[in-house]
């Protein structure tokens, strides 16, 4: 069998509807899944709903109904969502379900067995809205004074008894880790700043509540819940059926790339790796930090109540417009600032003006000059061979380092680069002239161009995997002739051999208005 590839998002918290965040992380998600199905690795990709906590709780006493209540109704939000988005998970983790708490009392038991647990009084500054404590020094000044975190949100003093987690034990073995492994955080810059943090200095872990009651139990101690991210983390276990399915569990772990927000880098390469050590289970391979999304500049937060539906932009827009938007506009390690504008503009100008426009052409041509029969190709010149060779260069190779790589904005970027190479070659060779003066260079130069067009179908199907299979599909390319290190001439020569025949071509991409009025 092909080599495995195992792809986890964050798990979602479930106390509001999602937001575009959640949209951009999962369609990042979705495209590596996809680009890797595509070369033919067994892909395991999981994402879900983080469900237990304070913030849960609270929220479900605000609305006056239980926490599983609201996790019920609101994960089916994000359900539906990411099933809009044509987001191709294997898995949809829940970790309300019966499995995880199990899987969670295994890790708890393991790292308790190892002597890394034990129980004392924690007091310090917690913030619910993170789910997380933070020291004195970390905190900065409100407008009006009182003390909010580093992340800008409330603080309360707490004292509760409470399990503590030996991470300062896992100072030096973590900083080994960055070393040994430059690739385990990624992008460079996150890797300093954990590497700063951990270098300053660990505290142990106050790892279980008493408060409240909507968690994982701690074995033995049913007056303790395990602190969220505990069970939180051990999602990506549980969905490989930890700790009983050992040979999922050997199929594929370690993850190969747990792909999250940089708000929660910390928790994914601090606190995890130390909780699997601890365990003694392997650590995934990386860590990536992806930036923020931010609305006209400003951040998008359930809890601050500015938050776009990605549903909406999706109807509004299309689904591929969308996802094609987020992976381009962006530096995908970086922030970066959304408006209507800027998407409505992207779409025009690429999908509708430069890849539409350049496939309704010459699909139509060949549709009525040559009655839908692929045209045979005569002699190639040195444009025609220049075109391929570009076209094969950026499919069959820059495209798939940069995916791999999580580049996207790049992939698409050389991408568009060969949509423009062959939009400059359509204006040169002009083949509508040529029906009556060269009926064989008009064919020649139609072929050249329809072999292009489908491979650089063929290398966005991971982005706009609807629109491309609706493409691909009438242009006769059925899935598994789908080859994006396809030598094109040949390629293309078994294609046209067949008997297929093109039907009259439909737009692709409309061309978009920008809204009035906000939405
Ligand atoms: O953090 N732009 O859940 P969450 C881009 N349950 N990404 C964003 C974003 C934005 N404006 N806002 C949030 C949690 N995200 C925990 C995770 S994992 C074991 C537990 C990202 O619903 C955020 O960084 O607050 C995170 O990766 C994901 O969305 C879920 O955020």
């Amino acid at each position: 069998m092909a080599d495995p590839f195992y792809l986890t998002t964050a798990i979602h918290y479930p106390n509001g509807k999602p937001h575009i965040g959640h949209a951009y992380e999962t369609i990042a998600a979705d495209v590596l899944a996809r680009f890797h199905r595509q070369g033919g690795r067994e892909v395991r990709f999981q994402t879900g709903t983080d469900e237990h906590g304070l913030k849960m709780a609270q929220k479900a006493r605000d609305l006056g109904v239980t926490p599983r209540e609201l996790a019920d109704e609101m994960s089916g939000y994000f359900r539906d969502l990411f099933a809009k988005l044509d987001i191709s998970h294997d898995r949809f983790f829940r970790t309300s379900e019966a499995e995880h708490h199990r899987a969670s009392q295994a890790l708890w038991r393991a790292m308790e067995a190892n002597g890394d647990l034990y129980l004392d009084r924690y007091e310090g500054w917690y913030s619910i809205r993170d789910e997380a404590y933070y020291d004195e020094s970390e905190l900065v000044d409100g407008e009006g004074g009182d003390k909010l975190s580093p992340q800008g949100t409330p603080v309360e003093w707490t004292v509760e008894e409470s399990w503590f987690f030996r991470l300062s034990k896992y100072q030096q073995p973590l900083l080994d880790l960055y070393r040994e492994r430059p690739d385990f955080i990624r992008p460079e810059s996150r890797r300093n700043e954990v590497l700063r943090f951990v270098e300053g200095g660990l505290r142990d872990l106050s790892v279980s509540r008493t408060s409240f009651d909507w968690g994982v139990k701690v074995p033995g101690h049913d007056d303790h819940v395990m602190y969220v991210w505990v069970d939180a983390l051990t999602n990506y276990l549980t969905g490989l059926g930890f700790p009983d399915d050992t040979e999922e569990m050997a199929r594929f772990w370690p993850a190969d790339l747990h792909l999250i927000g940089k708000d929660i880098v910390r928790f994914h390469a601090v606190y995890w790796p130390a909780f699997l050590m601890s365990a003694g289970i392997a650590l995934p391979k990386q860590v990536f930090g992806h930036g923020f999304l931010l609305n006209r500049g400003q951040k998008e937060s359930k809890s601050l109540g500015n938050t776009t539906d990605p549903g909406e932009l999706a109807d509004l827009y299309g689904v591929d417009v969308l996802r094609y938007f987020l992976l381009r506009e962006f530096s995908f390690g970086q922030d970066g600032s959304y408006s209507h504008e800027a998407i409505v503009s992207r779409s025009n100008s690429e999908l509708a003006n430069s890849f539409g426009n350049l496939a309704q052409r010459t699909l139509s041509l060949i549709f009525k000059n040559c009655d839908g029969v692929l045209p045979s190709v005569h002699e190639r010149t040195a444009e025609d061979d220049a075109l391929l060779a570009h076209v094969s260069r950026v499919v069959g190779k820059e495209m798939p380092v940069a995916y791999a790589d999580l580049a996207f904005a790049q992939a698409l970027e050389a991408w568009m680069g060969a949509v423009f190479a062959c939009n400059a070659y359509i204006d040169a060779q002009a083949p509508w002239a040529l029906k009556k003066t060269d009926f064989k260079r008009m064919e020649t130069v139609l072929a050249t161009l329809y072999a292009a067009i489908a491979q650089l179908a063929v290398a966005v199907v991971p982005v706009m995997p609807g629109s491309m299979d609706r493409l691909l599909g009438a242009m006769g390319v059925d899935a598994h002739q789908r080859d994006p290190a396809a030598i094109l001439e040949e390629w293309y020569a078994a294609l046209a051999g067949g008997d297929f025949r093109l039907a009259k071509p439909e737009g692709l991409f409309p061309r978009l208005e920008a809204p009035a009025q906000e939405p």
